[in-house]
């Protein structure tokens, strides 16, 4: 197992666009290991393959107080089973200690493979609903930062390249 390091906006990176996972095999379950472990370390209840630089379409998630829930979503596909919007204040690793509001389809059908590659698919709502959206968005290269207004984004971006600058 190994802790990962994270990229944090505004880094190019992070805009990558993910390719799918061919084969679920141990190399990729190795990659889901190290993503829990560098989600529950940070902490977060959620982590894309792309914020950790690894261009794969690969998602963990624990959504439980007590880290006993852990879900994994290989070459996950949504769609909204719903017009309702709702708002959730989101963050992200990779914008550390930024919250803002975003609205999303308040339910939605996920289709996944699992760790050994056996396809399954659920409904969700809450949470489960805006997390699994928001991860797939990382791997399109989209950012939650990106629903902002161009004022609240740039302002984001410009402090943490300043945090950047001074850690450097
Ligand atoms: C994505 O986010 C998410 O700013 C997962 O300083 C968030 O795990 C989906 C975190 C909200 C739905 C709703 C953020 C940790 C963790 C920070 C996370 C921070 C330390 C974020
Ligand atoms: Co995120």
């Amino acid at each position: 197992m190994a802790i990962l390091n994270i990229l944090e906006f505004p880094d190019s990176r992070l805009r990558t666009i993910a390719k799918p996972v061919a084969v679920v095999d141990d190399k990729v379950r190795q990659l889901v290991d190290d993503m829990f472990e560098t989600m529950y370390e940070a902490p977060g209840i959620g982590l894309a393959a792309t914020q950790v630089n690894v261009h794969q379409r690969v998602v963990v998630m624990d959504l439980s107080e007590d880290r006993s829930e852990p879900r994994v979503f290989i070459n996950p596909e949504f769609e909204p089973l719903t017009d309702e919007m709702g708002e959730y204040q989101e963050g992200c690793l990779s914008v550390p200690e930024f919250y803002e509001n975003v609205e999303r389809p308040v339910r939605v059908k996920i289709k996944a493979l699992d760790r050994d590659g056996k396809p399954y698919d659920l409904i969700a709502e809450g949470l489960l609903a805006v997390c699994i959206q928001h991860e797939c968005d990382h791997l399109n290269g989209k950012l939650f930062v990106d629903y902002l207004s161009t004022l609240k984004r740039d302002r984001i971006k410009k402090k943490l390249e300043k945090k950047h600058r001074q850690q450097a």
